[in-house]
């Protein structure tokens, strides 16, 4: 008995969590945020150092001012920021549940690419999906705030930035987290799972 009501439950939960690779996730341009976060947003790099532990790979720590040639600083970011040279990675640890997901962008090229570990599957952010991906420093449609919203609460491992050529500039990795009003549902949604697997069993029992 225990078992099944275990499995139903299971299988209620996974009903919950299973969304398809295809569930609707957007992925746009905004302006840079310049660090402010919005309500509901928390900080997760801002470009200084490692990020708190929570940055790895292979990356320069810059800014404000640009290195010509090899890290271009993002228009009106008066602070230090990260490059990703060409061939490199970095890796910046998340593990947390969250609804969207953004950072401030530098000179987008065609040739970088960023990377989500969520629990949707990896998602690939290649520069080239925002034309003109020109690696211009300077203008807004090359240096710009880069979201990913997910519609809902996804669990969200890692984000990774690399590519081919020099450089990947970005800063301000800010991410939405779950307000209480939706751990509240979360919480009620378990409680009427609870509720389905008592009737449940209360039948059967009244069956047998
Ligand atoms: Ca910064
Ligand atoms: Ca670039």
């Amino acid at each position: 008995m225990f078992l099944k009501n275990l499995g139903f439950l299971m299988a209620a939960l996974s009903m919950m969590f299973a969304v398809p690779a295809t569930a609707a996730v957007s992925i746009t341009k905004e302006g840079l945020s310049h660090g402010v976060v919005p309500s509901g947003g928390v900080m997760l790099c801002d470009g200084v150092g490692d990020c708190g532990g929570k940055l790895s790979g292979t990356y320069l720590n810059f800014g404000p001012s640009t290195i010509p040639g090899v890290a271009a600083a993002i228009p009106g970011n008066t602070t230090q920021q990260i490059a990703v040279l060409g061939g490199n990675t970095a890796t910046l640890a998340i593990g947390k549940w969250v609804s969207w997901l953004k950072w401030d962008q530098g000179s987008n090229d065609s040739y970088g690419f960023a990377s989500l570990k969520t629990s949707l599957g990896d998602i690939l952010i290649p520069g080239g999906l925002f034309p003109p991906a020109s690696g211009d420093q300077f203008i807004s449609s090359t240096n710009f705030g880069l979201k990913v919203d997910f519609g809902k609460s996804v669990w969200v491992e890692s984000a990774t930035w690399g590519g081919s050529q020099n450089s990947n500039e970005f800063d301000n990795v800010i991410a939405g987290v779950p307000e209480p009003a939706s751990w509240a549902m979360l919480i009620v949604g378990f409680g009427a799972v609870g509720t389905i697997a008592r009737r449940r069993r209360s039948g059967v029992s009244v069956a047998a």
